[in-house]
Formats: C-alpha cells, sequence, structure tokens
C-alpha cells in the first residue's frame, strides 16, 4: 500500500467529476488527503486554483514534485499505474479494450447529454453556463434514450464488462446517480436490468465516496 500523504486531491462533494475518482479511490483501498473546493462560491476561478487547473475544474490531484493533474479518468490511471490492485482498468488485451470501449461511451454517451440537460436547463447553473434552453431539452431526451439502450444491454449481467467490477462501472454509477438527481431522467422500473445493477452498485460501500 503507497504512502500518498504527501499528494492533494482539489474536489467537490456533489460534483460527479470528483465523486468518480472518490469512488475508484475507496475501492482501491487508497488515501489521500482532500482539500474541499465550492465551485458554487466560484472558489475554482481564482487566479491561484487556475494556476493548478487552467480549465477552473475540479478534480485536481497535486503530486509530491508539485505537479498538478486534471481530468478525472488520468488521476485514476495515475493510481492505477501506482497500484495495479484489485485491477479497476483490465488485465489483458481483450478486457482492457472491453472496459474502455463501456467507459468512453458511458463517458460520452450518458454522461455527457445528463450533463448538458443539467447545466443548459436548471437554474442554479445560470451562473456557470450560457444556457441555450432547446439543447438542454435535447441532450434530456438523449438522456432518456441512452438509459432505455443500456437498460437492454444490461439484461443478465451483474457488471457492465463481461470481466466483472470496473471503471466502466463506476463511470456508469456516476453519470446514472448524474441522470436522476440532476437532469431528472429517470431509471426505468421494468424490465428492472439496470435498475438491479444500480442497486448493486449503490450498495458498495465506495458509492458514499
Ligand atoms: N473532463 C474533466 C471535467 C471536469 C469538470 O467538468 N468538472 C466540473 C465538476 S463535475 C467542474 O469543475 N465544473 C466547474 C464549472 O463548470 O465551472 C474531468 O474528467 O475531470
Amino acid at each position: 500500500m503507497g504512502d500518498y500523504s504527501a499528494m492533494k486531491l482539489y474536489t467537490t462533494q456533489g460534483a460527479p467529476n470528483p465523486r468518480l475518482v472518490n469512488i475508484y479511490l475507496a475501492e482501491k483501498g487508497i488515501s489521500v488527503p482532500k482539500e474541499e473546493v465550492s465551485i458554487m462560491k466560484g472558489e475554482h476561478k481564482t487566479s491561484e486554483y487556475r494556476k493548478k487547473s487552467p480549465l477552473a475544474q475540479v478534480p485536481v490531484l497535486e503530486m509530491e514534485d508539485g505537479t498538478c493533474m486534471t481530468e478525472s479518468v488520468a488521476i485514476c490511471r495515475y493510481f492505477e499505474t501506482l497500484q495495479p490492485d484489485p485491477p479497476l482498468f483490465g488485465t489483458d488485451a481483450k478486457s482492457i479494450a472491453e472496459i474502455e470501449m463501456w467507459r468512453r461511451r458511458l463517458e460520452l454517451l450518458l454522461f455527457m447529454p445528463a450533463a448538458f440537460s443539467f447545466r443548459h436547463m436548471h437554474p442554479a447553473m445560470a451562473g456557470l453556463e450560457s444556457q441555450i434552453k432547446e439543447w438542454g431539452e435535447l441532450s434530456k431526451d438523449r438522456t432518456g434514450k441512452m438509459i432505455g439502450w443500456l437498460n437492454q444491454q444490461m439484461e443478465g449481467r451483474d457488471f457492465i464488462a463481461s470481466s466483472g467490477f470496473s471503471i466502466a462501472d463506476i463511470t456508469g454509477l456516476v453519470a446514472m446517480d448524474f441522470a436522476i438527481h440532476a437532469a431528472r431522467v429517470p431509471l426505468p422500473e421494468n424490465p428492472p436490468h439496470l435498475k438491479r445493477w444500480h442497486e448493486r452498485l449503490s450498495a458498495r460501500p465506495s458509492a458514499k465516496a
């Protein structure tokens, strides 16, 4: 088990991209000191913070030598190399490719439309986004269609990729919770394939991270 006490993770409670990293770290049993950054108070837009995150986003991992790494999945991949067990990005050519296929689908076709829907329609986001209501509505519709497709795909599966629990499930959980709570697109009740997967994932202690 590595000692990561000289690093710092800048994170925001309730925001989906930091949540992905926090769930990943919990699943790996990795502990890193954290500092809370309030997006609503604009703490990510200060010139001091932009030195760490030029695009003014969370999360950021500040390494021992002062290097700052942004992009949630880049941060996870960094720890995956430092501490490969348990493997969450696959172990061989086929599992690595399959996990990446699902991770990309879930990020681009579920999380992004859900995020656009929330950012372009929710009044709380008016200060952060040039809102285009029609784009928000179209994105909400796309989120719902993707969830419907995913529900069919999950028939008979415990986890998203065939090799078992992975970063694809973490991406899926974060995206699905964001779709439910922020974009207000519900989980289908029937057939309950996706709902069962969601309940299984939500019951893991890491889901609270
Ligand atoms: N691609 C980046 C996206 C980071 C991102 O969009 N973070 C959001 C919070 S979930 C943020 O910092 N938003 C601030 C803003 O929109 O002003 C990643 O994967 O880390």
